[in-house]
């Protein structure tokens, strides 16, 4: 008797559901790099590379804990680069009587392993991935019969389940659910931004970075200086560095952006918590326990624990709801076509010029720059959101389907018809003007409203807005935005739209290709 144990790279948890309760004199575990998982779309290299190192750590860890590991390497002659084609060869290859996985987190690949005891010819027992906080049977208990599905009411569900920030009578700590309204505050320079810790390659990662600039060098993005965590060790250290360091004011800076200042008071735990080398319970403990001890302000802790608990396992919920209609879902019927400048940088917009670059750069950019420069822009400029999504599944490190998709097609592309955000995120120029230091070197000018050298957001934001009157309008949280609309003259109107239209004009479609799908 031989269970084969496939473990995905983003499974990558000592806890993980298909390794408690087995036998490990038994088991076998898999781990595989393959081409297809790798290229379904075009990632950054600085994601592949993490990936691919994570993978072997994690392979090595297992084995030091007792575990007999098959690692299969990209460069494996008999590698079959896919999923399936592993699997069926490592059960043949250890005589498996039996396959035991974890869900995977996309749709795609449930589908896939939902195939193998077919294919293999031996029972394939498919686990739930209890990782999360709110398992997906619960969650659909919470939508059912709910007329509106709004993030906001299920976290506080969470907040009760976790007893996360909760009085022993059921209240919130602090009197509030939501302490948004003191998280608003612009960047501020000389203040004392914290660096993140590097963690300078090993052997391991350097062998990942070789491989990596070989196969997939002609991928988005740079590669190198690679300083990420890529154990379980590195990324509680970077846990311990985030709460220490940047938890306290994490709240009052989560909107500001500032040049040069790729994280702020970010995380950045995002890929350590999407590939499981922490778990989200763990890492909001660590924040509610800052607060407790009183080193961090209940604004910035509670802001911290909802992005976890509320949007991340939400966005989880609300994926596997629509899938796979979500993918293709365009309710606002954007056709154009995404920009040359999404992949070059090179446009003179230099909020877009900095959030792009950062992105080559890191794989990251967070999440106001992500809704508020790059999917504003995307959504006043009508581009087509299967497009945009599969770009932020490219450029980002922490980048996965179940994530990826509902934060662009739903809360930032509103093409989901409405059913994540109640209104569209959209912002003029005098948004990022007051959250960040961009517009300040910008070509364009922030002030003017029409005209060659306008700021292209005030232009669009109003012809966006003319554009889906009809649907819009009606919205008692956009009728202030519509009342000024109307009380423009007819003049005016026309030179919004028709600024923006000539703007519009000046955007080269990308070449095809860079995202990799047909
Ligand atoms: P922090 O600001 O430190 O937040 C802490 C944690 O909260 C994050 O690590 C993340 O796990 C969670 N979180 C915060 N906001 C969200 C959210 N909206 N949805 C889910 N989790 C959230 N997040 C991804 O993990 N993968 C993606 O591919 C992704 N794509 C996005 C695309 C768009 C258009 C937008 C608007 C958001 C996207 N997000 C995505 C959510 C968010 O921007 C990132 O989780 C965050 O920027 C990661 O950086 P951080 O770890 O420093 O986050
Ligand atoms: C993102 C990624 C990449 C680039 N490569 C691999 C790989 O070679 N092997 C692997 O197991 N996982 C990889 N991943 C992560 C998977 O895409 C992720 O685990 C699935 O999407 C889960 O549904
Ligand atoms: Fe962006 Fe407009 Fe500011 Fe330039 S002026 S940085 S385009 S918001």
């Amino acid at each position: 008797m031989t269970v084969l144990i496939p473990v995905l790279g983003d499974q990558l948890s000592q806890s993980l559901a298909s390794l408690r309760n087995v036998d490990s004199g038994k088991a076998i575990v898999l781990l595989m790099e393959v081409w297809d998982e790798a290229t379904y779309v075009r990632h950054h290299k600085k994601k592949i590379a993490f990936i691919f190192s994570a993978m072997r750590h994690f392979g090595d860890d297992l084995q030091a804990s007792g575990w007999r590991v098959d690692y299969v390497k990209l460069d494996d002659p008999a590698n079959t680069q896919s999923f399936t084609g592993e699997v069926l060869r490592a059960a043949k290859r250890h005589k498996a009587t039996s396959i035991r996985t974890v869900a995977g987190s996309e749709y795609r690949v449930l589908q896939a392993q939902r195939a193998w005891a077919a294919e293999v010819g031996i029972p394939c027992d498919i686990l739930d991935d209890d990782r999360f906080i709110c398992s997906l049977e619960e969650f659909s208990h919470w939508a059912k019969g709910r007329k509106t599905l709004r993030m906001e009411y299920f976290y506080r569900e969470m907040r009760m389940k976790t007893g996360l920030l909760m009085n022993p009578d059921d209240t919130p700590v602090g009197g509030q659910w939501n302490f948004d309204h003191d998280n608003r505050d612009k960047p501020a320079s000389g203040l004392n931004y914290p660096t993140p810790e590097r963690f300078d390659p090993d052997p391991v990662t350097k062998d990942v970075l070789g491989l990596v600039q070989q196969r997939f060098g002609d991928h988005f993005g740079d590669l190198e200086p690679f300083v990420l965590p890529v154990t379980r060790d590195q990324a509680l250290k970077a846990l311990d560095e985030f709460i220490s360091t940047s938890l306290s004011d994490f709240g009052r800076y989560q909107d500001a952006m500032m040049t040069g200042q790729d994280y702020l008071y970010h995380s950045r735990l995002s890929l350590c918590l999407n590939t499981g080398l922490l778990s989200p319970i763990e890492v909001c403990k660590a924040a509610a326990h800052a607060y407790e001890q009183g080193d961090a302000p209940i604004n910035s802790v509670e802001g911290f624990i909802r992005q976890i608990i509320g949007w991340r396992e939400y966005m989880r919920g609300m994926y596997w709801r629509d899938m796979p209609q979500f993918a293709s879902r365009n309710a606002l019927a954007a056709h154009r076509p995404l920009p040359e400048l999404f992949w070059t940088g090179n446009t003179d917009m230099n909020c877009l010029a900095q959030s792009i670059g950062q992105t080559r750069k890191e794989a990251y950019a967070h999440h106001i720059q992500r809704l508020m420069i790059l999917g504003n822009f995307a959504l006043l400029a009508g581009l087509n959101p299967q497009e945009v999504s599969d770009w932020f599944l490219v450029v980002y490190f922490d980048a996965f389907e179940w994530v990826e998709l509902p934060n662009v097609i739903g809360m930032s592309q509103f093409a989901d018809g409405g059913k994540i955000a109640s209104k569209p995120y959209v912002g003029s120029g005098a948004y990022i003007k007051r959250m960040s230091d961009y517009c300040g070197s910008c070509h364009f000018d922030v002030k003017q409203k029409t005209g060659p050298n306008a700021c292209p957001f005030n232009t669009l934001y109003w012809d966006f807005l003319a554009r889906h009157e009809t649907r819009f309008s009606h919205n008692p949280r956009m009728k202030n935005m519509y009342a000024t609309w109307y009380r423009f003259s007819e003049e005016r109107q026309r030179d919004y739209r028709s600024s923006a239209s000539t703007f519009l004009d000046t955007l080269t479609p990308a070449s095809s290709g860079w995202a990799g799908k047909p």
